[in-house]
């Protein structure tokens, strides 16, 4: 398997998210990569090294998937929060003012000229500080995507985008749960663009994969399956239900697999078969993993109950599929198991090959 590693990934780096009312330390922190990259060093799976893509054929993949606006809001995001103030260079920028869906009244389509405004418009919660580095550093993880769906393109049976910051969550033009671009979503896309007709992407993070569900949710060409905490309780709280099934040409295609806090491996293993069985009968010709190691028992943030030996269950499964397969690296907020449950799941995925 084939790992491209984001090395500009550090220059994302939040000081702290907004939980209830006050600032408490990030959980998605560099340490998270390096631990990965530490486990790989001792457990290779193959080739690692950074993407070579294109700046050209970069632009063009993450503009298929995110829009124009969003785009050019996240390039000049932080000049513009230090253009507000000299010192909000020392501070994340966050945002605190949100307009509700237009139903209430509204308007997302003028854009705000005040920065702080904008940053609202474009993000849906108040955990997912952007930083100096965070357009730099999630670039470079859309590279990783890109290459990795290339590098499948190219015949490869598997490959891996580690990178951080995460993607699941981000939706066509919204940042949100720690995520700016949706790499999974870029690389499904890719993946459609080079010629394979379907794309199933297999949502394995503790949290529903809302951005990419958006991004998808009209299409036939690409389903979307998620196994998540059940977001009547958990994050991302307003999406990821069971009747979300698609809409239009997409009605159908998209399978919302929620759990209860608490659920432990043997629901979880044989949810994933579900999962798989929608997989097989969409008939896809690639498969798209976004890896979060968030349902690790040890997770502080998340509910479920997988210990490390499960994930090397999970990747065999996973394999299972047959199916000539990307992952992206997710959620997983016990930083030092982190490395070991994702090279499990890896080493079990290309043991099972
Ligand atoms: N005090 C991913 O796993 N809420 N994102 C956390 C914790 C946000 C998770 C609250 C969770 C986002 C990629
Ligand atoms: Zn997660």
């Amino acid at each position: 398997m084939k790992t491209f590693h984001n090395p500009h990934h550090a220059a994302h780096a939040g000081q702290q998210e907004m939980f209830r009312g006050r600032m408490v330390p990030c959980h998605e922190v560099p340490a998270r990569l390096d631990f990965v990259l530490a486990e790989l060093a001792r457990r290779p799976l193959g080739p690692l090294g950074p993407p070579s893509v294109e700046d050209s054929a970069l632009d063009a993949a993450i503009a298929r998937v995110h829009s124009a606006r969003y785009l050019a809001f996240l390039a000049s995001a932080w000049d513009d929060w230090v253009a507000m103030d000299p010192a909000n260079a020392q501070r994340d920028a966050l945002p605190s003012v949100w307009p509700l869906p237009s139903r209430h009244g509204f308007r997302s389509d003028v854009l705000p000229a005040n920065f702080a405004a904008r940053l609202g418009l474009f993000s849906f919660d108040s955990g997912s500080p952007l930083t100096a580095g965070s357009w730099a550093a999630a670039r470079g993880g859309a590279a990783c995507a890109l290459a990795a769906a290339q590098a499948v393109v190219n015949g490869e049976r598997s490959a891996f985008a580690l990178t951080r910051p995460p993607g699941h969550h981000a939706g066509p033009d919204f940042l949100g749960g720690y995520c700016f671009l949706n790499n999974a979503a870029i690389a499904a896309q890719a993946l459609r663009d080079a010629g394979h007709a379907k794309v199933a992407v297999l949502d394995v993070d503790y949290h529903h994969g809302n951005g990419t569900q958006t991004i998808f949710y009209e299409r036939a060409d690409v389903l979307t399956v998620s196994i998540h905490g059940d977001p009547t309780t958990e994050y991302p709280f307003f999406l990821g239900h069971a009747d979300e099934r698609g809409a239009g040409e997409g009605d159908g295609f998209n399978l919302n697999l929620p759990l209860s806090r608490g659920t432990g491996f043997a629901r979880w293993r044989a949810t994933l078969d579900t999962a798989l069985q929608a997989v097989h009968n969409f008939g896809a010709s690639a498969l798209v993993v976004p890896m979060g190691l968030d349902t690790f028992e040890g997770d502080p943030i998340s509910g479920f109950t997988l210990q490390s030996a499960d994930y090397a269950v999970v990747g065999a499964a996973l394999a299972g599929a047959g199916l000539p397969a990307v992952f992206t690296f997710e959620g997983g907020y016990a930083v030092d198991e982190v490395g070991t449950n994702t090279v499990n799941l890896l080493e079990g995925f290309q043991q099972a090959t």
